[in-house]
């Protein structure tokens, strides 16, 4: 572990390819705390040029072997590109992310791919937070395209899936996972569709079972038309393929205007967060006090609605008007 040096030197190491800099400023958004945010307001203050794309999808659709694929053919086209794999499952082992690593292994001794994970849902305010501040060191580090891996059946993966420029939803042949993931909301996040294992038996299925939801579902305000992709990411089959879908997406992305607002989305919403989050913390912080017990015995005892004592709080100790 580094020492501790100043915010803005081990951001210009890390720029300059120091791993083990680049590592320190992760961990330390990925924890929080003083710390967390003086590194976070550095990396919001240097320049970033990065481009993000999500690869989600259910468990053992092919996520992590499509990536390190994907690695491969950027790295073929001369990119540098930096990986975080998103791992809630298990934030004690790293579960998948042993597995994921060795798959990953051949990029390993590559200056210009770098790996890591994040897997501590326990961290403040959450994976999708640290997600974003994660993402947003890397860029600040000089990273120029950025794949986050995420496992998207549940609504905060989903969460976690919406941090990214362009998304990309992984469905597998026979699986149902497209109606499962439609469940999930995840196809209305979908900016590329990509139909991996399309080895397997049904793969021609799945995609016309995309189509008719695609057809089905209410025209993007965006009016961006998700392509379907098929690979076989075990071979390499059709990566080519969709890293050009993925190119057509950013392309139209950087074109139309999108990618601002979805960025200033992102960012509002980033606010929105953190804000919550601080109030969540001044609620635990209160919530001993005298004034708060006595409001919150007569809501236990019943007789004072909740809601009502609620907002008698929020204006007693944040000033806060709502209704
Ligand atoms: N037949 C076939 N198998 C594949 C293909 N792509 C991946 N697999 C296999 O599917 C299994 C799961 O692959 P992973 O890449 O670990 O899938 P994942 O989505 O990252 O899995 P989690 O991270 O655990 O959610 C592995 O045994 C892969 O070798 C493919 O195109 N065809
Ligand atoms: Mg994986």
């Amino acid at each position: 572990v580094p020492e501790r040096v100043p915010a803005a030197e081990q951001f210009e190491k890390a720029a300059r390819g120091d791993r083990a800099a680049l590592a320190y400023l992760i961990s330390a958004v990925e924890r929080g705390g003083d710390l967390g945010h003086e590194v976070a307001r550095h990396a919001t203050a240097r320049p970033q040029h990065a481009f993000t794309i999500g690869v989600t999808g259910a468990g053992g659709s092919g996520k992590s072997t499509l990536t390190s694929a994907l690695v491969e053919h950027m790295r073929d086209q001369g990119c540098g590109v930096a990986v975080l794999a998103i791992d809630p499952s298990s934030p004690i082992t790293g579960g998948a992310f042993l597995g994921d690593r060795v798959r990953m292994h051949r990029h390993t001794s590559d200056p210009a791919v770098y790996i890591r994970s994040l897997a501590t849902r326990g961290a403040e305010g959450g994976l999708a937070i640290a997600t974003s501040r994660a993402i947003s060191v890397l860029a600040a580090a000089g990273w120029p395209w950025i794949l986050v891996e995420t496992v998207g059946v549940g609504q905060v993966d989903v969460e976690v899936a919406r941090r990214v420029d362009t998304t990309v939803v992984v469905v597998t042949p026979g699986a149902g996972d497209a109606v499962q993931a439609n469940k999930a909301g995840l196809l209305e996040t979908a900016d590329v569709y990509v139909v991996n294992k399309a080895d397997l038996p049904g793969a021609d299925q799945t995609r016309r079972d995309l189509e008719t939801t695609l057809h089905l579902a209410h025209r993007r305000p965006d009016a961006w038309c998700p392509p379907i992709c098929e690979t076989i990411a075990t071979s390499g089959a059709g990566v080519a393929a969709m890293w050009g879908c993925v190119r057509s997406h950013a392309e139209f992305l950087e074109s139309s205007g999108v990618l601002r607002a979805r960025r200033e989305q992102r960012r509002r919403g980033e606010l929105r967060d953190a804000v919550l989050l601080g109030l969540r913390r001044y609620a635990d912080a209160i919530a001993g006090s005298a004034q708060w017990a006595a409001i919150e015995a007569e809501v236990a005892a019943g007789v004072r609605d909740p809601e009502a004592a609620a907002a008698e709080l929020l204006r007693l100790t944040v000033g806060v008007t709502g209704r």
